[in-house]
């Protein structure tokens, strides 16, 4: 897949706000600071289009990014930062169960991870959620670039092992793009199966 056209995101907090034409969504999720919004940069090859920064808390509201006219992008507050206070901490808890509750367009989840470390308990308790619910969920490993070779088998084992994974999860770098083109493929293999249009 190419990526031909990405708008300016539709921002939302309530259910009320999020974009009515019924296109299909990928939906990111993961700790504050693990590379939800350079994900998208990252794959639809734009500096800084998705606003980033190297503290966490960056991303206060529900994103949608429009993608060649045909899927959403949405974007998220992360969770599971002390340093984002608690009652701010809760309302994005709130805003991200509304949507995972109500949205019928919802096509896959991409639940970033960082793969420097072990999967934070937050990060095991989501994981165990999305399958409870029976959503589609692929595993991406942020930041593989700043984990040297001769670490990563060990990496790979710790990951697999705490959030007790059957599947592949995908090695992911904003630096080297490694990652991007699977991704597009799993995109593309949802919009082909599930048109809802
Ligand atoms: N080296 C490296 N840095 C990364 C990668 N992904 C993200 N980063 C850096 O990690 C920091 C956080 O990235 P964001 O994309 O803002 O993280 P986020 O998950 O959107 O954070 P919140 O909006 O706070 O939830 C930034 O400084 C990014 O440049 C990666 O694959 N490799
Ligand atoms: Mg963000």
């Amino acid at each position: 897949m190419q990526i031909d056209s990405v708008l300016e995101p539709l921002i939302a907090i309530r259910v009320s706000q999020y974009p009515n034409d019924c296109k299909n969504e990928f939906l990111l999720l993961g700790r504050s600071n693990v590379g939800k919004s350079s994900f998208i940069n990252t794959l639809i090859e734009r500096k800084n289009f998705a606003r980033t920064s190297s503290k966490p808390g960056k991303t206060q509201t529900l994103n949608f990014y429009l993608v060649n006219d045909k899927f959403y992008l949405v974007d998220v507050p992360g969770y599971g930062f002390a340093s984002v206070s608690k009652d701010t901490q809760k309302k994005f808890g709130i805003m991200i169960e509304d949507y995972l509750k109500t949205r019928e367009n919802l096509r896959h989840v991409f639940l970033l991870i960082d793969y420097r470390h072990k999967p934070t308990e937050d990060d095991v308790l989501m994981y165990n959620f999305l399958k409870y619910y029976n959503l589609n969920v692929t595993i991406v490993a942020t930041k593989y670039d700043k984990v040297p070779k001769n670490k990563r088998i060990k990496q790979d084992k710790l990951i697999k092992n705490t959030l007790d994974l059957k599947q592949d999860f995908v090695p992911w770098s904003t630096i080297t793009k490694k990652g991007r083109s699977e991704i597009l493929e799993i995109i593309s293999k949802y919009i082909e199966e599930g048109d809802i249009e």
